[in-house]
């Protein structure tokens, strides 16, 4: 299968994140991208390529306009503050919540950034509108290759995009790649899409882009929110609304779950989106359900990742597969090229 990957991706480098109190490393780093490419191209598992270009109307299909406004101009008005600015990330630590009006975009700058953001987790840099930007037209890339025929496509991009709702970043991630892709499918004349959600980490903002939309099933299996993040959405009564009744499916586990309950999980999942009747599946491919991750829960080793790849195929269904968590640096291009080669071996 094809791999669209992010070459400018590591112009995105987070150098702290808020974590109890103190300012830790990031977890979200450059090297995930590169040892995943590297494993890719030692096993032969397909081309790699750069993505092509897509304009703005493109990403306004998901973002709202005055959301892109403000992150393709954050870093200069960032400078703007301050020219001693140019070395420190941008971190949010103001932000409306409950009964605070988010309707007017407020004129100074730490507020704008906590009205577009849900944490203090997630650096914004330099760097980090091109790389999230072209990260988006790799997702925008593996679907065109789907509407051109292809079996499966893969966006091999960081920084992630899960949690990235309509105007809000957050957990990593800017721009919702799994949701652009979907969208383009459904722009190419699809008329029912599924996204399936294998991140450990529950996909906030590609369930509530799609949860009133008929045409979209949204499906994840994550780490229960009572205790995992993203905390405040991912639970089992989150069926959609609307005309989107019945299209979101949340399967949530405890932390400590393995493999055999897992996979049934996902059997569950797959078998809801045939009877959606679905045309393609995105796939939001995290790997940090896997044992050795740093932030995750699950119990999932390297060897599980074939049969989660040849699973996916057997679905039979035109397939992107997106790019997202997975921070045991060291195992995870050996898990993501295992997800691949299971999926080319069926
Ligand atoms: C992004 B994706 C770690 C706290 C967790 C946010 C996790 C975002 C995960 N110290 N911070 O879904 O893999
Ligand atoms: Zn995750």
């Amino acid at each position: 299968m094809i791999t669209f990957y992010n070459h400018l991706h590591a112009r995105h480098q987070g150098k702290v994140e808020m974590f109890r109190g103190a300012l830790v490393p990031c977890f979200e780093v450059p090297a995930r991208a590169d040892h995943v490419l590297a494993e890719l191209q030692r096993r032969k598992l397909g081309s790699v390529q750069h993505p092509d270009a897509f304009d703005d109307v493109a990403l306004a299909r998901i973002h709202s306009p005055r959301y892109l406004r403000f992150l393709a101009t954050a870093w200069d008005q960032w400078l703007a503050l301050d020219s001693g600015n140019a070395d420190k990330d941008i971190l949010p630590s103001v932000w409306p919540t409950r009964t605070f009006r988010t309707d007017i975009e407020p004129d100074n700058f730490s507020a704008k950034v906590g009205l577009y953001s849900f944490d203090a987790g997630t650096p914004f840099t330099a760097g980090t509108w091109v790389a999230a930007r072209t990260g988006a037209e790799c997702a925008l890339s593996a679907a065109q290759r789907l509407v051109q025929g292809d079996r499966a496509a893969f966006a091999l991009s960081r920084p992630p995009g899960h949690h990235a709702g309509a105007d809000f970043f957050g957990g990593y991630c800017f721009l919702n790649n799994a949701a652009l892709a979907a969208q383009h499918l459904c722009d190419a004349g699809m008329e029912r899409v599924a996204v399936l959600d294998i991140d450990y980490h529950h996909g906030n903002g590609t369930q509530a882009i799609f949860y009133d939309r008929p045409d979209v099933f949204f499906t994840s299996i994550h780490g229960d929110p009572r205790s995992e993040y993203p905390f405040f959405l991912g639970h089992a009564d989150e069926a959609g609304v609307g005309a989107g009744l019945g299209t979101n499916l949340n399967l949530p586990l405890p932390r400590g779950t393995g493999f055999e309950t897992w996979f049934a999980a996902l059997e569950h999942a797959l078998r809801a989106i045939q009877r959606f009747g679905a045309q393609a599946l995105v796939v939001s491919l995290g790997l940090d359900t896997f044992a050795g991750d740093p932030i995750s829960g699950f119990l999932l080793q390297s060897a599980d990742y074939l049969r989660v790849g040849e699973r996916l195929a057997a679905a039979g269904l035109p397939t992107v597969l997106v790019f997202e968590g997975g921070y045991a640096v060291a195992e995870v291009g050996v898990n993501a090229a295992n997800v691949l080669e299971g999926f080319l071996a069926r």
